[in-house]
């Protein structure tokens, strides 16, 4: 509690913490009470029941306090307008959350699936899911900070990381199959650290199996391939490129090797042959023929 990780921990923790007291107070007192009047007027102590027929000072006790604590929670509720006042100097990063992995954009085009962040820097995360995708929720616990992530919408967070370290993202809306593996890290970086990172604004170039890898991460394949040759949901990409394996079609193996007309037709049409031993669990994207060359080429690469 109160950690100093992010500018968003201390008013969350602080409304967590008024709301939690004013819960267990009113669990205790409300529980005394009933015992006390169980005890009170039972039949032995209070035979006859007596008519009560209103209490002026008590109906104002009890419609002013409460009042008077709901507004406060309001007021405390209020703070979080700050949410939606993003300062103009935010770094912006375009956050994708999709079955399931997340990724990240940087302004400068560089790409990856972990979110790398300066320390004291003001952070905008413009969120978003594929066409087609499913209901995610960006959330990052040591922050206190969680948002939906929709198709079709942009949704925004912005914080400010205090403390050097290393976070969990997590997606916090069951979306499938593999929601639990949808982990992700933060690291907050020195200043510097970043830089060496980042690089500099200009465009990042790329060439050879790169330009693949990076279409890859960009389009969320990481979060169902490996490429280390271990088995996620799908298939490793390591080496993919020239593999013989089987299909099965219509309840049949079917022999196959992973030349170029195969990889492209399961890319292109996940669904329509599926790899023996494997869920149909590829979902359809966007990438063209372009695109696809630039992942075999990648692919070539992993041997
Ligand atoms: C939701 C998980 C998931 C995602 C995301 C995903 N795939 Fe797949 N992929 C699978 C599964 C499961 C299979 C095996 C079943 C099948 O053939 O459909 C597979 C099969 C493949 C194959 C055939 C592999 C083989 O060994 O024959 C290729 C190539 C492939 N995927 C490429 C991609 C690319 C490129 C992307 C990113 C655009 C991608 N996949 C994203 C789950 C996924
Ligand atoms: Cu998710």
């Amino acid at each position: 509690m109160f950690s100093d990780v992010a500018d968003t921990v201390k008013n969350a923790d602080f409304a967590f913490l008024i709301i939690f007291s004013l819960c267990i107070f009113f669990l205790v007192l409300n529980t005394a009470i009933m015992i006390f009047f169980c005890w009170r007027y039972s039949r032995k102590r209070n035979p006859v029941p007596t008519q009560i027929e209103g209490h002026l000072g008590l109906e104002l006790f009890w419609t002013i306090v409460p009042t008077i604590l709901v507004m406060g929670l309001f007021y405390i509720g209020m703070g979080f307008q700050k949410d939606s006042e993003v300062p103009e100097d935010a770094m912006v990063i375009k956050v994708t959350g999709r079955m399931w992995s997340w990724t990240y954009e940087y302004a400068n085009g560089k790409i990856g699936s972990d979110l790398v962040l300066p320390i004291g820097r003001a952070v905008k995360l413009e969120m978003t899911a594929p066409k087609g995708d499913v209901l995610h929720s960006f959330y990052i616990p040591a922050f206190r900070i969680k948002r939906d992530v929709l198709p079709n919408q942009t949704t925004i967070l912005w914080f400010v990381p205090k403390t050097t370290g290393e976070y969990n993202v997590f997606c916090a809306e069951y979306c499938g199959l593999s929601h639990s593996k949808m982990i992700g890290k933060l690291k907050v970086v020195s200043a510097s650290e970043f830089k060496d990172w980042y690089g500099d604004d200009s465009p990042v170039k790329q060439e050879g199996p790169e330009v693949g890898q990076r279409i890859a991460v960009a389009n969320g394949c990481m979060g169902c391939h490996s490429t280390d040759g271990s088995r996620m949901v799908g298939p490793t990409f390591k080496g993919l490129w020239g593999r013989k394996g089987q299909l099965l079609v219509d309840g049949k193996k079917v022999d196959y090797v992973a030349d170029e007309a195969y990889i492209l037709k399961s890319i292109k049409q996940p669904n329509a042959e599926v790899v023996d031993g494997y869920p149909n669990a590829m979902i359809a994207n966007q990438l063209g023929d372009e695109d696809i060359n630039h992942l075999i080429t990648y692919f070539k690469s992993l041997q």
